[in-house]
């Protein structure tokens, strides 16, 4: 019989580049977070609050006692740990990279594009990165009954073992229904200190999360538990914008139905971007505060994961419990 081919290796194959402060991290077991790019970019956030996004996630995420890890696509290559020029880089670029299309932009040697949270999670998984941040995942979108728009950032949150921490869904979307999808899926929801989905502006998106946790450990806990149970994909926890940046919910919804009208002559990826800037236009900017304020909290909150679970949590709260 033939040899068996050597295991697939992104990093070795140099499809994949991990940066080095990542790496030297990853090496000593110190936490590790990974943040996605197209919020960084025009596609997300107008300049200049797409740049200090960035750095405001990036220090939070240090002063959760963790190393950020910018994802990205790079000269076909896919990026996790960007760095220096390399993060300038995303930052200007334009070009939105959801998971499907990470192998068209390594294959085609795509000078620079930015990730979703689909791909980001991709990424993260494939570098051994287990906690990710964002602003808002995807979801299913208002109408999808008619489009089929639903984000494959459901998808990717429940193929990869990786916790996802975001402001609950964007709130234009059609938020009964991404949660519907994400039972589904079998993708645990744990609401962050609260028993509300938050949909991204605001605290309260109307609706219950089926979990809850008050503090990282018990967050690791329920990841070690899932991986030893055998239970494939991620986790989401979701955390509230933070109160002083809570926009009022009356405005986010005027805001919502003139934005959705806005962007109705277009169809598929270029949605999402379209819909947040017809927002930030209704809002006067007031959004692009809110999305960075939301951004910067739920990267402390990953940070603070991360180091529970380096911390090595155990998966139960306490040996010999009895359940007879
Ligand atoms: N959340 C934000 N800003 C964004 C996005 C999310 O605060 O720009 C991006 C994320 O990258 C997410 C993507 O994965 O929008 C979803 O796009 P779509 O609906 O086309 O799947
Ligand atoms: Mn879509």
């Amino acid at each position: 019989m033939p040899p068996a081919p050597p295991p697939f290796d992104p990093v070795a194959d140099e499809v994949l580049v991990v940066g080095d402060e990542v790496a030297a991290a990853q090496a000593a077991g110190r936490p590790v977070v990974a943040l996605e790019s197209t919020i960084f970019s025009a596609l997300g956030l107008p300049a200049p609050a797409s740049g200090e996004c960035l750095r405001r996630c990036e220090a939070a995420v240090r002063a959760g006692g963790a190393v950020p890890a910018l994802t990205g696509v790079l000269d076909g290559r896919a990026v996790v740990g960007a760095e220096g020029d390399a993060a300038e880089r995303l930052l200007a670029a334009t070009h939105k990279v959801a998971a499907r299309d990470l192998a068209v932009a390594v294959a085609s040697g795509l000078e620079a594009g930015v990730t979703t949270v689909s791909a980001s999670v991709t990424l993260a998984a494939a570098a051994g990165v287990a906690v990710f941040a964002t602003g808002g995942i995807g979801g299913v979108h208002r109408g999808a009954a008619v489009t089929g728009d639903v984000s494959h950032d459901l998808v990717a949150l429940a193929r990869h073992p990786v916790v996802t921490v975001s402001a609950g869904a964007k709130a234009f979307l059609d938020l009964p229904r991404t949660l519907e999808l994400l039972e589904t899926l079998g993708v645990p929801v744990v609401g962050w200190r609260t028993d509300r989905f938050p949909a991204f502006y605001v605290r309260d998106g109307g609706l219950g999360v089926p979990h809850r946790a008050d503090d990282a450990a018990t967050v690791a806990r329920l990841v070690r538990a899932q991986a030893a149970l055998g239970h494939p994909g991620g986790v989401l926890v979701v955390n509230p914008v933070p109160a002083e940046a809570e926009l009022d919910p009356r405005v986010v919804e005027a805001a919502i139905d003139s934005a959705l009208a806005d962007a109705a002559d277009v169809v598929g990826p270029e949605v999402t971007p379209r819909v947040l800037a017809a927002i930030a236009a209704a809002t006067g900017r007031a959004s692009v505060d809110t999305n960075v304020a939301l951004a910067e909290s739920n990267a402390a909150v990953a940070a603070a994961i991360a180091g529970a679970l380096a911390a090595g949590e155990s998966p139960r709260l306490a040996d010999g419990v009895d359940v007879g």
